[in-house]
């Protein structure tokens, strides 16, 4: 039997993740076959996302080092190693500017595996809250204007769209978004969800099975000025610290982490930069994990939402975090370790860093066209 693929696209922060997430343990729940995610990213490792859809209980890789559009041999090994341990629907997202991966990932894999996948529609998420920059009020939500064309580009090169997080809006408002976008793309599919809640998952994961990619080239303006211009606009920030409490007293990493965020968030204000995705990450131990955190921040002037807090105190902590962001790499590297030192401090803890990494999209055709660089 084939195995069924899908490529989920969409913006920094739309829930890609969390919906990946979602419509695996929807397919486990209802005996719709055995789901497996592979999570992509450009960094080189110590990637939130791989590490928080292994702790919600579905079956993941992760493929990093960068996008999956330009390592096709890897791509097919790791779907095949999936495959082999028994999941027979794989979900996969893109990272980086979120496009491209119908040509590269969907039409190489019709032409050079079609007797191993079937392709499930090509799925773009949209958040509510970011597609307010191209609607007709044309909302200022601080990102820089070139992001519009990524957002714009996402759905256009869609099977389908899928409105997600319509617990933050009202009716109303979820029908005037699904409107406008059905005035864009009148022949592509649209539906709405809560990756989160949960409604509206089983509906889309119905569409998902019962459906197929049209895997078509569509014209969305890959490697076009605008497009190199959004790019340009964004850089990776990934790091390890370990934190450690100089006079062993247990802590609450929560509220150590909180500080990070605010510490973090504050640095950004300063630098008139933003991040429309900041992740972190923690576990009490690689392998059971039986306690971890994990929260996000979609942009400075949004909330932290928590997936997960931890709910014993610890004495030490290693704490990953991930930055996509729209600032310049060196600047966000110093932010973020002005926040670190600012914690260490309060908290009297020595904290080493085990692993940082920062890169611009476009720093030597790094972005979605090869490897991350390594500092
Ligand atoms: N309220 C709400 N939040 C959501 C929903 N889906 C995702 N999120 C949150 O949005 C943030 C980004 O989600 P994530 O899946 O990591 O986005 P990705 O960058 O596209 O993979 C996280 O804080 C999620 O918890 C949803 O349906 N409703
Ligand atoms: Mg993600």
């Amino acid at each position: 039997m084939k195995t069924k693929y899908m490529v989920t696209s969409g913006f920094l922060g739309a829930g890609k993740t969390t919906s990946m997430i979602a419509f695996s343990r929807d397919i486990n729940r209802r005996k719709r076959g055995n789901a497996a995610i592979l999570a992509n990213d450009l960094g080189a490792g110590n990637i939130v996302d791989a590490e928080f859809c292994a702790a919600a209980g579905v079956m993941t890789l992760p493929i990093s080092g960068g996008c999956i559009c330009y390592q096709h041999e890897n791509l097919v090994g790791k779907l095949r190693q999936l495959k082999t341990a028994g999941a027979d629907v794989i979900f996969s997202d893109i990272p980086g500017c979120g496009i491209g991966a119908m040509d590269h990932v969907y039409l190489e894999l019709e032409e050079k595996e079609k007797d191993e996948f079937d392709l499930m529609p090509f799925t773009c998420i949209v958040d509510p809250e970011r597609i307010r920059m191209i609607m007709p009020e044309q909302a200022d939500i601080n990102l820089p204007e070139e992001m519009k064309f990524l957002l714009d580009a996402q759905m256009a090169e869609a099977d389908l769209i899928v409105l997600n997080k319509i617990d933050t809006v009202s009716e109303k408002e979820a029908r005037s978004i699904v409107e406008f976008i059905k005035g864009i793309y009148p022949k592509t599919p649209v539906m709405t969800m809560s990756a989160m809640k949960g409604d509206g998952v089983s509906q889309v994961v119905d569409f998902l099975l019962e459906n197929k990619s049209s895997a078509e080239h569509r014209e969305i303006g890959y490697e076009s000025q605008a497009f190199i211009d959004a790019e340009n606009q964004l850089s990776w920030f990934n790091t390890r610290v370990y934190m450690q409490q100089r006079e062993e007293k247990n802590l609450d990493f929560n509220l150590v982490i909180a500080d990070l965020f605010e510490g973090i968030r504050e640095g950004l204000k300063k630098h008139n930069s933003n991040v429309p995705h900041l992740k972190m990450f923690a576990a009490d131990s690689d392998e059971e994990l039986t306690d971890f955190f994990k929260a996000s921040l979609i942009g400075v002037d949004y909330d932290v939402e928590y997936d997960r807090r931890l709910e014993r105190k610890y004495n030490a902590l290693s704490l990953i975090i991930n930055a996509r962001c729209a600032a310049d790499p060196v600047v966000m590297a110093d932010i973020v370790d002005e926040a670190v030192e600012a914690v260490s401090e309060k908290y009297n803890m020595k904290v080493r860093t085990f692993f940082m990494e920062t890169f611009g999209m476009m720093e030597d055709g790094k972005g979605n066209i090869g490897k991350a660089s390594r500092y």
